[in-house]
């Protein structure tokens, strides 16, 4: 089959050999939170806060990092090509209380020692919500300066920490603020939340780390459960923030009106940034953060980065959590669609399609692009799976063993 469906995509002049070779290049960044419904492991756990619900309760949870570490091994197992792990400062792993603001880089040391023997490389978020000092739903624009400074605290140890992480990994580690900061109803003031926003990140800012280590990002969003009315991080807010203090804004597909498309943004971004970093997700009707499927807006976000060469400019990183299904199937189909999205893309002859646009012609334009979504597409997928030493459908039969065995008992 995968010999028939080299002939085929051959016709159209793609090169399912350089396809598959490319694919297992591109990392994609798992995020940690799918394992545990976004519960992280602070030992005075507030509950989750911040306008983002984990809605659901399938037996199962993680909720240590032995069973984190435990499940992130069976999802990687069945996940091909170069796997990242994307971690909150939630997760740290620490023997006594540690409140938010006294994180320090060796509370992640057991992650690095995990993630070393196995090539994975660490991804970090400062964690601004789920705390009582994020209980209004207010952080970095906090109108009490001493909530503000506290949460300056807050990000600015996250950062010495990713630089850390990247520096002991060799490979720069991208972290990345998202803050739930918002308002139920009509604001009085909008400006004076985003003035407050803009110097506290300042003042994060000021401090200076090599970009061999730390990629800076920050993460726009329209809205949140409980804060409707009003977002300080909007995605004009932050997209002029980092274009004005060369750090790198960061897209995720549930935080835009609903017919705005992140696939549309990337290129805008590439126009005028060295690296865009993405959270690759599934909103339903809202920001819902459904598991990732291979579906048009995902193929088009990889259509985005690979016609344009920027596999090493786009950081691809996942973000849902839901809690209704076996998460670690929820990890596995989420990263393989989105490993799916990405040899898809590369299986298209983009070269020629950038032809007959520039040439006018879009008859054949279309009438092409229309021929290329009925090729073979499976066959590849396949091969590519047994490249890269990963089962097929098998995987679920597997997962559904390990819940029966593992899952199961934790009651
Ligand atoms: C929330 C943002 C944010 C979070 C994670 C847990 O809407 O998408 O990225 O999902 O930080
Ligand atoms: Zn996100």
């Amino acid at each position: 089959m995968y010999g028939n469906a080299r002939t085929e995509y051959k016709k159209w002049g793609a090169d399912t050999e350089k396809a598959l070779e490319k694919c297992a290049e591109i990392p994609v960044s798992l995020h940690c939170w799918q394992g545990d419904d976004v519960a992280g492991f602070e030992h005075n756990k507030s509950a989750l806060s911040g306008g983002i619900q984990a809605t659901g309760s399938y037996p199962g949870r993680a909720r240590t990092p032995a069973e984190l570490m435990a499940d992130l091994d069976l999802a990687y197992s069945f996940i091909p090509g170069v796997k990242r792990l994307n971690l909150h400062a939630s997760y740290a792993i620490t023997d006594k209380p540690v409140d938010r603001d006294g994180l320090l880089p060796e509370h992640f040391d057991r992650w690095l020692e995990w993630a070393r023997p196995r090539g994975i490389m660490l991804d970090f978020n400062p964690t601004l919500f789920s705390h009582a000092k994020a209980a209004d739903g207010l952080t970095l624009s906090h109108p009490d300066k001493s909530v503000r400074d506290f949460w300056i605290r807050h990000v600015k140890a996250c950062r010495k920490i990713a630089a850390y992480l990247g520096q002991t990994q060799g490979s720069p580690c991208l972290n990345n603020i998202w803050i739930p900061d918002g308002l139920k109803d009509i604001p009085a003031d909008r400006l004076s939340p985003r003035v407050r926003l803009r110097d506290a990140l300042d003042e994060i800012f000021a401090v200076k780390y090599d970009k061999k280590y730390i990629l800076d990002a920050v993460e726009s969003k329209v809205f949140g459960i409980g804060l409707e009315s009003y977002t300080v991080g909007s995605a004009e807010f932050y997209l002029s923030y980092a274009a004005t203090r060369g750090i790198n804004a960061l897209l995720d597909n549930g935080h835009y009106h609903p017919t705005e498309t992140v696939s549309d943004k990337i290129p805008s971004l590439l126009a005028f940034f060295d690296k865009v970093a993405l959270h690759v997700t599934r909103p339903v009707r809202w920001d819902s953060d459904h598991v990732v499927l291979f579906e048009d807006e995902v193929k088009e976000i990889a259509k985005e980065i690979i016609r344009n060469n920027a596999e090493e400019r786009v950081l691809i990183g996942l973000d849902y959590f839901d809690a209704s299904i076996n998460r670690i199937a929820a990890w596995v189909v989420g990263a393989r669609n989105m490993q799916k999205a990405l040899l898809n893309a590369l299986l298209i002859p983009h070269g020629d399609l950038k032809k007959l646009q520039d040439s006018g012609d879009f008859s054949k334009l279309m009438a092409v692009q229309e021929e290329l979504k009925t090729l073979p597409f499976g066959a590849v997928w396949d091969e590519y799976l047994k490249r890269q030493n990963v089962v097929g459908a098998e995987w679920f039969d597997a997962v559904k063993k390990y819940e029966k065995e593992v899952l199961n008992n934790r009651k």
